[in-house]
């Protein structure tokens, strides 16, 4: 599969933008929506997605992505004050063979801390619901209390 390609409308990022499937959901305005991803490489592994259709980075508009990073960092904010983190990793795929497998613009915000297991990336074990939608509620009241 090439890195460049047709956005397909059917994928699981754009049937959760559309409610079409459920999704733990930590951060929604105009322009973004950040939900727990459900195969975790750590806890509080976040997924922040622009709502505008793009494959990923290198086909979005400069607009759509001058909108999704500062909310990203937002969101990256919510979820150090949340989990208390030695660090984070933010990372984002474009194609395949990069490591990309839903093909809506995503971007990770993964927890990390010195010492703890970390799966590799789409080796993470699908995790449990109710973990998730607490993580996404703690996450989510962390950013309301965020001084930005
Ligand atoms: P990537 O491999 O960078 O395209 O990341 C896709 C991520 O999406 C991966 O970490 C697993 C996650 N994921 C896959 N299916 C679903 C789903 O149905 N819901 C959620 N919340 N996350 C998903």
């Amino acid at each position: 599969m090439s890195i460049r390609g047709d956005y397909d409308p059917n994928n699981i990022f754009a049937q959760i933008l559309r409610g079409d499937m459920a999704c733990c959901k930590v951060y929604e305005d105009k322009h973004v929506l950040a939900f727990m991803d459900v195969f975790p490489q750590a806890p509080g592994h976040t997924l922040v997605i622009p709502k505008e259709a793009g494959r990923n980075l290198l086909d979005t508009s400069d607009e759509v992505l001058a909108k999704a990073i500062p909310r990203l960092k937002k969101i990256a904010l919510g979820v150090e004050k949340a989990f208390s983190p030695d660090g984070i990793i933010i990372t984002q795929f474009n194609g395949e063979p990069a490591g990309q497998s839903v093909f809506h613009l995503h971007f990770h915000i993964i927890p990390r801390f010195d010492g703890q297991h970390f799966d590799r990336h789409g080796k993470g074990e699908p995790a449990d619901k109710d973990v998730l939608h607490a993580q996404a509620q703690s996450i989510a009241n962390a950013i309301t209390k965020l001084d930005i």
